[in-house]
């Protein structure tokens, strides 16, 4: 059975979400960004980074989601990737990565409103991430807005819970109304059952506990 190594509302939740769109059994490992769990020497020898996600499948430990959603789309959900030769294969690998290009500013951001001290933040770099954010999701609205459904034209793939996955998180920060082909996608995207299920399995939530998180006065 596949194993899951997971926090709640985490980059984990990509993995999560593909399993539920693909349909392939597996048991969630649950773990906690508080305390000192994802040091623990144990857990390091699973993710040396001591991150999640990680994932224990074919008797190996993988890291980091992009590699995890291109093994298992290579392994056990061919629809769902784009393999060497085929038309999409090219943007398929950009859109695959560009969702850590979004989650580095969401991760930016998460430490400056949720987990830094009001005073400890940053209002110049709050701004300057807001609008470093901003500008990668108007690479996203690029393509989305020549009326495709789902990032790759062929239909719904690994890209879609990559990049939405992080575009999940990016409506805490930034408000989706400027981007109406992104709010549509949005829309797709939360109709679509593996999405629910994920969000079912997902755990309580410990980081996000508002909707959205306003740029402070200032
Ligand atoms: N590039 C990695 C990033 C993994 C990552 O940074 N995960 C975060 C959660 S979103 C984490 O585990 N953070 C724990 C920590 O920084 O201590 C991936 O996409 O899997």
């Amino acid at each position: 059975m596949i194993v899951l190594h997971h926090a709640a509302q985490s980059r984990s939740f990509r993995v999560l979400w593909f399993l539920h769109e693909a349909g392939i059994p597996h048991r969630l490992e649950r773990h906690s960004f508080g305390g000192k769990a994802l040091r623990a020497p144990e857990f390091l020898a699973i993710s040396p980074a001591g991150r999640v996600p990680a994932l224990e499948v074919d008797g190996r430990v993988l890291f980091e989601s992009g590699a995890i959603l291109e093994y298992l789309c290579e392994t056990r959900a061919p629809a769902l990737g784009r393999a060497p030769g085929q038309a999409e294969r090219a943007d398929f690998l950009e859109w695959l990565h560009y969702g850590e290009t979004i989650a580095q500013h969401l991760a930016q951001l998460t430490f400056q409103h949720i987990v830094l001290r009001p005073e400890q933040r940053s209002l110049t770099v709050m701004k300057l991430e807001t609008l470093r954010l901003s500008r990668v999701l108007d690479g996203l609205a690029q393509v989305m807005g020549d009326g495709r459904d789902w990032l790759l034209p062929g239909g719904f793939s690994a890209v879609d819970c990559m990049a939405g996955g992080s575009l999940l998180i990016a409506r805490r920060f930034v408000s989706l109304d400027g981007w109406p082909a992104l709010d549509a996608w949005h829309e797709r995207l939360v109709a679509r059952p593996g999405l629910r299920a994920a969000q079912a399995e997902d755990g309580p939530a410990e980081l996000y506990r508002r909707d959205f998180y306003p740029m402070p006065e200032g």
